[in-house]
């Protein structure tokens, strides 16, 4: 796979948006549409069955050079071979952790990307030696109900502050994208506006025209 750094488009295998499709299936249109990672979010699912899909989904992202990012799973991020497992606040800060080596099986390559939803946030996921953070949401998203969405300043706050590559979630569709890259972000994570649009491939293309 490409750099982190380079990567700008993060997708999602969210199983709540699949309707019946093959997870396999869904990531190769994600793939083809030019994603740069895509993280397997299952809510619902038991480890087993999230790990079967894991197991369906990386020879397809392997063979596009695209990075798999295990949601919450870090056992089975580890036993996969996912490129990342990506974590919450409370999976990590919450649960009692302080640095991401408490968690990382020093002879793994596996990275971890932390959810942030506030600069103190951020600067805690830093200090932790998270590989990459995701910022937001910056909008009401039915994908995560209930979560407060924060200013477009949390994004300025990043441009200027953060010392990992960051990407901008919730909410991001090709309406509110561009308010987004205007404040300075370079990455975008992408859920339901990619994964409920009539062509998959075509809208994930449309994003990445967009942010490079
Ligand atoms: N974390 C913060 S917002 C969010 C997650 C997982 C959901 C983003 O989904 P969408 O559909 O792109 O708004
Ligand atoms: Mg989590």
């Amino acid at each position: 796979m490409k750099p982190l750094a380079d990567c700008k488009l993060y997708t999602f295998l969210d199983t709540a948006y699949l309707h019946g499709r093959a997870p396999e299936l869904v990531a190769q249109q994600l793939c083809d549409g030019g994603s740069d990672l895509i993280q397997l979010r299952a809510k619902n699912s038991a480890a087993d069955e999230i790990r079967a899909m894991a197991e369906r989904i990386l020879p397809v992202t392997r063979r596009a050079g695209v990075g798999l990012v295990i949601n919450d799973h870090l056992e089975i991020a580890q036993a996969v071979g996912a490129e990342f497992c990506h974590m919450g606040q409370e999976d990590f800060f919450e649960a009692g952790h302080h640095d991401i080596s408490e968690i990382r099986n020093p002879k793994s390559e596996l990275r971890i990307g932390l959810s942030t939803h506030a600069p103190a946030q951020a600067q805690r996921a830093l200090v932790a030696g998270a590989d990459y953070i995701a910022i937001g949401p910056f909008y009401p998203t039915g994908t995560k109900p209930g979560a407060k969405p924060v200013t477009l300043e949390y994004v300025r706050w990043a441009a200027t502050n953060a010392t990992v590559p960051w990407f901008a979630i919730g909410g991001i569709n090709l309406q509110t994208l561009e308010a987004v890259l205007q404040a300075g972000a370079k990455r975008v994570c992408v859920v339901s506006a990619i994964l409920n649009a009539p062509d998959v491939v075509k809208a994930c293309a449309e994003f990445k025209s967009r942010v490079g």
